[in-house]
């Protein structure tokens, strides 16, 4: 795959002849038959409504026929790796040979081979690679995403990764929140000594972390917290160290197994817990408690062929609102289709269509910080929506590699 070069024109106008995704305009109540129509003037949302109930000041502009196109917010991918050297389709094949996620990467394989890729390329080398996967994603609608770090692993290589996801926001025009997961993995040059993990989180917690907050690199911070990452006690030292930075936290949760990080996170004020196919009724209550959203990743579940579903039911019942990303990453889930999250969302973890919709709009918004700005069209936000070739909502979960898009509105622009 490689970047390509595309011009955009301005969405300024009259997006007229919509019909509404419901859930995607709070307090806009509209009939499923009702004509919509969008307002937007320097970039910016100016009005939302009934077409029928357009103010007369606004039926003059400059208009952009809708034709029926049901619209959505911009879809927002809110877990991402994808940013690394190389690939690991070899892996796939091992573990169709049988090996285990965990078997591979006890063999040296797994996350420390896109370490040492990583670290093998140069940043402009990485940047070419992640535009030309970042693109796919765009085309399906996707306008705002984050990206983590983590295949680096040594300062310089986390800065080199974290750079990269910066200038990807700056080149297309998208909505980029970083996060560093410096914990990731154990770095090779700490494999098989004495306190090997324990260092390595020191220099996580003393030197990179400050390092690359101080250089604007960083909006988050994640840990690996499981029995192949990093412990409880070595996950709380990460978080301690975020807050003394005034860094949001967020965590890979209870993926393989029950580590209690959830609770932790929760403690912590954490945005999301992500995958959580193992999360208790403790962590639950916790994190309806903190208000932390519970972040779903069926691409990871799919491509690890998991048999243990995340405990959805209770996560409903407790109104812990749930998101769904991709995971986009070279080992678990080489995903690069948000739409077909929403598919498998359904379809594997049983989510309504409504829910699923919400969970890669307003709820992943939510798992980035940027609720005020994302995940919902209304008055006063960028404009960041879609047009779907799609007569009713339902379709945008239902299709298998179908091309529903048919116009992307991004930051104000026609993509
Ligand atoms: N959980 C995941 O699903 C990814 N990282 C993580 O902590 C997998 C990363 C990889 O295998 O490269
Ligand atoms: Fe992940």
């Amino acid at each position: 795959m490689t970047a390509s070069k595309r011009l955009f024109g301005s969405a300024d106008g009259l997006w007229s002849g919509l019909h509404l995704a419901p859930g995607s305009a709070p307090g806009i109540a509209l009939a499923p038959a009702a004509q919509a129509a969008i307002v937007v003037q320097q970039g910016m949302i100016q009005w939302i409504g009934k077409a029928a109930e357009l103010p007369a000041q606004y039926a003059g502009l400059k208009r952009h026929e809708g034709s029926g196109a049901l619209v959505t917010p911009g879809m927002v991918d809110c877990h991402t790796h994808l940013v690394y050297g190389g690939q690991r389709a070899s892996e796939f094949a091992l573990r169709l040979a049988g090996a285990s996620y965990e078997d591979v990467a006890k063999a040296g394989g797994g996350i420390v081979s896109s370490v040492r890729a990583t670290r093998a390329a140069s940043e402009d080398e990485l940047f070419a690679s992640a535009a030309a996967r970042l693109e796919v994603l765009l085309a399906e609608g996707v306008c705002a995403i984050e990206i983590k770090s983590g295949y680096g692993l040594a300062l310089e290589h986390e800065r080199k990764q974290l750079r990269v996801a910066r200038r990807l926001g700056e080149a297309y025009g998208v909505t980029v929140r970083t996060t560093f997961l410096g914990a990731h993995a154990l770095p090779p040059e700490y494999a098989g000594r004495q306190n090997g993990s324990s260092e390595y989180i020191d220099l996580v917690c003393q030197e990179m972390m400050p390092a690359l907050a101080a250089e604007g690199l960083i909006d988050a911070v994640d840990v690996f917290c499981e029995r192949i990452g990093f412990s409880l006690e070595e996950t709380g030292r990460v978080f301690k160290a975020a807050q003394a930075l005034k860094l949001p936290v967020k965590l890979h949760a209870e993926q393989l197994s029950d580590m209690g990080g959830s609770a932790l996170a929760a403690g912590h004020g954490a945005l999301s817990c992500d995958h959580i196919e193992h999360l208790s009724q403790a962590g639950i209550d916790a994190m309806r408690n903190s208000g932390t959203v519970a972040v779903l990743l069926p691409g990871a579940y799919y491509t690890l062929r998991d048999t243990q579903l995340p405990p959805i039911e209770a996560l409903r019942a407790a109104g812990v609102p749930m998101a769904v990303s991709t995971d986009h990453n070279p080992g678990t889930s080489p995903c690069l289709s948000l739409l077909l999250m929403l598919n498998m969302a359904c379809t594997l973890f049983r989510l309504t269509v409504p829910e699923a919709l919400a969970g890669v709009t307003l709820h992943a918004a939510r798992a980035l910080g940027l609720q005020d700005t994302h995940g919902v069209i209304a008055v006063g936000l960028p404009a960041n929506f879609v047009l779907w070739n799609v007569r009713e909502a339902a379709e945008l979960a239902y299709w298998l590699g179908g091309k529903p898009v048919r116009t992307v509105v991004r930051q104000g622009l026609i993509r």
